[in-house]
């Protein structure tokens, strides 16, 4: 049966002014665009959760094997664009609010990002639960429902102030809190030998009981009734511990222990370098992870007894080291709630969980002070040294006693900080381990996890990232989609992406190309329009656009591409008029956040500001030359850059990026790419054509020199002797001269720039100085290429036909079939 609620334009205003009325309590007679979209908001919820209730309803009945997502990070954005196409009523909405005198798009303005993640992991996590929607995947995301997300960034006089991130404050109108759904937390205490039913076990005596209770996002999928559920945690004090504190009269204390219990779940942690050991995030960790598993334990109780089919019907999926104590946790309630037998459980979780890390050097990966896990959770810290235990004394056997080996296989490590390693305790426990590109999968295999590959060949796999077309071409691009369903000849594109090498055929077509450059000129004028509102900088849409949007990080380099901009500026000033006049326009625009303590990534945000500054007022420059930093970059902003980019950057020094898939985005749109070769850019070259590739689409020969990409740089292999040679021999004059105009005040603020030119002069670690020279010639080749219109958009139609590789549909095949051992589940209905 399909569900009450009907869909033509009369049904949706009916709900809509109900929703005004009952629901957001204003006059249905008169409602801002604010109330409009909540009340829009609300009933686009009904019939997401109607689609929901089918969908669980028909996966109970089924009972297939179901996959877990479990990540601590989730950058979902805006919700409302991306429903109404999924649910395929946009367009009926559209006419219903039109007829109640609203612009859907300016309805959809309205709607704050949720932010609850930091960059590419946690957009990674998004575009995943879109795809194992769509494939009717029965699937379940789980996180924390953090009260601030990811900070937002706030530019005053060019430096990054950070401020909260109040996205709670209007309510949620996606989210559904179960109140019913809750599960008790329990933290601190200590462990006592017991003996039940003569049986000896553990008994753990919290200090600290914590209730976490669920919030429901659904998650629908497109062209498929199947809707989803990403099932987030809030911390809400135990009525258990606010009882014992209310006998004892201590009431006050009782109440502030509210507040307490919420600060669990209250904020996102910022810093994507490095682990701190700080105990809120670790509480952060089990909290989630504790009530994921007697969530997912409860689910499969409630059709099964026997914990022997438990691998049968449940698959975990571990996003990076973060949720890696649900390892410990199930062991731990094997063992300790369900009396299993040590081996028998170990049995059993090591057929459960598949990890995937998106680390590259080994200081990123997670390890945790024994002192701080033995005080928070002191039964696991007694399991994790049981498992290394066990794991030790069976390397033994099959290494020997190569102590140097064994003690940097162990899951403890013996340092002046006694350490459990995170990334080890996954690796050993999980059946497998991803990399996410496949120069990341061989770096696992070849260095940071060298001798766990020797030892268990089979559990390392490669699943190269990927990202929706569905948020990054149809809700961000509706020119272009419209355009590709037009010469594709069909829409099945969105739900089967490969289709798209179709347009390899028409890449030289005339009425194809004509049609493309009106798309990229419409988009353009969207990111113009809001760069102007934004900063008051006027650009030219003649110009080529020029973005790096990603955080800020050393690695990824905005430090290079500043220093190239300001070569470009140097260049034009010393220009007469006649060579001014050959220049090809750009206008180059930055954008991303610094974690609130990176000082370095903070001063290169400055630098972007000051010399924005100055080049944006120089009217020797003009339309020539501009550069916009873009604040607060996010989501949202992303969805109105990424289609108005005529040339992306991915810079990173080779080796560094783990996969990179924000150069996927671009791509789908028809962006080139200036880039390294790092990460997924490798196999966007393998795939696409490029230096050195065999494959290349284009027809005219004598295009071949122009290429899909512009790549630059030292190769992952040329690194390590590079920086071993220093910078001294190879600082090239170029660069010099730039660091020489910073250093000199050109852009003011010299003193608080010198430590930035001190690293690229000085050991030049990212190698900006090597680089330097190839980055040009890069550059150079990208403007020759721009000047002939007609082989750009040729280009540019390459390289959306050739995206669809970096789905994440293909991404999420890959895990179902080859780490989940899941099906598809669709529910049988024409949507
Ligand atoms: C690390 C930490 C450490 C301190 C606590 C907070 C926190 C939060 C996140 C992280 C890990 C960030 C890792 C990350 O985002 N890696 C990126 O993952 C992308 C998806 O696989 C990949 O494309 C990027 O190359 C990789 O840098």
């Amino acid at each position: 049966m399909d569900g009450f609620l009907k869909n033509d334009p009369i049904s949706l205003q009916k709900d809509i002014l109900y929703h005004v009325e009952y629901t957001v309590a204003r006059s249905r007679f008169s409602f801002d665009d604010f109330e409009a979209y909540q009340a829009l908001a609300h009933s686009v919820r009904d019939r997401l959760i109607e689609r929901s209730h089918d969908t669980q309803l028909y996966f109970k009945r089924k009972d297939p094997k179901r996959a877990y997502f479990l990540s601590l990070e989730f950058l979902m954005g805006r919700s409302l664009s991306n429903s109404v196409i999924n649910l395929g009523i946009r367009d009926q909405y559209a006419d219903a609010l039109s007829q109640l005198g609203f612009e859907f798009e300016v309805l959809a303005e309205q709607e704050g990002d949720a932010a609850l993640g930091n960059g590419g992991l946690a957009r990674l996590s998004a575009c995943q639960m879109d795809s194992m929607a769509t494939l009717d995947y029965p699937a379940w995301g789980y996180g924390l429902r953090y009260q601030y997300g990811l900070f937002r960034q706030v530019i005053l006089d060019g430096f990054q102030h950070e401020q909260p991130d109040f996205w709670l404050n209007f309510g949620n109108p996606w989210e559904t809190e179960r109140v019913h759904v809750t599960y008790p937390v329990k933290f601190y205490g200590t462990v006592e030998e017991e003996i039940l039913n003569g049986q000896k076990c553990n008994a753990w005596n919290p200090g600290e009981v914590v209730e976490a209770v669920a919030y429901d996002n659904p998650i629908p999928g497109y062209g498929t009734r199947n809707t989803i559920t990403l099932r987030l945690w809030a911390g809400k004090p135990s009525d258990q511990r606010d009882m014992e504190a209310f006998n004892t009269g201590d009431y006050i204390n009782a109440v502030v222990s509210r507040q307490k219990a919420e600060n669990i779940s209250s904020v996102l942690y910022p810093d994507d370098r490095s682990y701190q050991g700080k105990e809120l995030r670790l509480k952060q960790q089990y909290f989630f992870v504790s009530a994921s598993m007697q969530d997912i334990i409860r689910r499969f109780k409630d059709a099964h007894s026997n914990f022997d089919e438990f691998p049968e019907k449940v698959a975990l999926q571990l996003n990076d080291t973060h949720p890696s104590l649900a390892i410990v946790e199930v062991m731990r309630v094997l063992v300790d709630e369900e009396h299993l037998d040590w081996n028998k459980a170990w049995d059993i979780v090591c057929k459960l969980f598949s990890f995937t890390i998106h680390a590259v050097i080994a200081e990123g990966l997670e390890k945790i002070p024994v002192d701080l896990l033995g005080s928070l959770l002191p039964r696991h810290l007694q399991i994790i040294y049981d498992i290394n235990f066990n794991f030790v004394e069976e390397l033994k056997k099959r290494i020997g006693l190569d102590y140097d080996r064994l003690s940097r296989m162990s899951i403890v490590e013996e340092a002046a900080v006694k350490s459990i390693r995170m990334a080890n305790l996954s690796v050993v426990c999980s059946h497998t381990v991803n990399g996410v590109s496949k120069v990341h999968s061989e770096l696992l295999r070849t260095k940071l996890f060298k001798d766990f590959y020797e030892l268990w060949p089979e559990k390392f796999q490669c699943k190269t990232n990927g990202v929706t077309q569905r948020r990054w071409i149809v809700v961000s691009n509706p020119s272009l989609c419209a355009l590709l369903s037009k010469w594709l000849g069909t829409e099945a594109w969105i739900r089967n992406v490969d289709l798209l090498t179709g347009l390899r055929e028409y890449a030289e077509d005339a009425d194809l190309q004509q049609e493309w450059m009106m798309v990229k000129k419409v988009n353009k004028m969207r990111l113009a329009e809001y760069i102007e509102a934004m900063s008051g900088v006027k650009v030219s849409l003649d110009a080529m656009f020029d973005v790096q949007t990603k955080r800020i990080h050393e690695y990824k380099r905005q430090l290079l591409n500043i220093l190239g901009i300001i070569h470009r500026y140097d260049c034009i000033k010393n220009m007469d008029k006649s060579q001014r006049s050959k220049v090809v326009p750009r206008v180059c625009i930055i954008g991303g956040k610094a974690a609130p303590g990176y000082e370095v990534a903070k001063k290169i945000i400055k630098l972007c500001n000051a010399v924005a500054e100055k080049i944006n007022n120089d009217t020797d420059v003009g339309d020539l030359l501009k550069l916009v930093f873009i604040p607060d970059y996010n989501v949202s902003l992303a969805e109105v850059v990424i289609p108005g980019a005529d040339l992306s950057q991915h810079l990173s020094t080779a080796g560094h990026e783990a996969s990179g898939t924000g150069s996927m985005k671009f791509l789908m749109n028809g962006c080139l790419l200036l880039a390294t070769e790092d990460g997924s850019t490798v196999e966007i070259i393998e795939e696409i054509g490029g230096r050195e590739s065999g494959k290349c689409y284009l027809r005219d020969n004598s295009l071949r020199i122009c290429f899909l990409q512009f790549l630059f740089g030292a190769k992952i292999h040329e690194v390590p002797e590079l920086r071993e040679k220093g910078p001294a021999h190879k600082l090239p004059l170029q660069c010099a001269r730039v660091l020489g105009l910073i250093r000199d005040g050109h852009f003011g603020f010299e003193d608080y720039f010198q430590s930035l030119c001190d690293s690229v002069e000085g050991d030049d670690f990212y190698l900006l100085c090597s680089d330097f020279g190839s980055y040009l010639e890069a550059q150079a080749a990208a403007d020759k290429a721009f000047a002939d219109p007609k082989k750009w958009t040729q280009m540019s139609i390459l390289s959306t036909a050739g995206s669809g590789r970096f789905s994440s549909d293909r991404t999420i095949r890959d895990y179902a079939e080859k780490s989940w051992g899941i099906e598809p589940c669709r529910f049988p209905s024409e949507f």
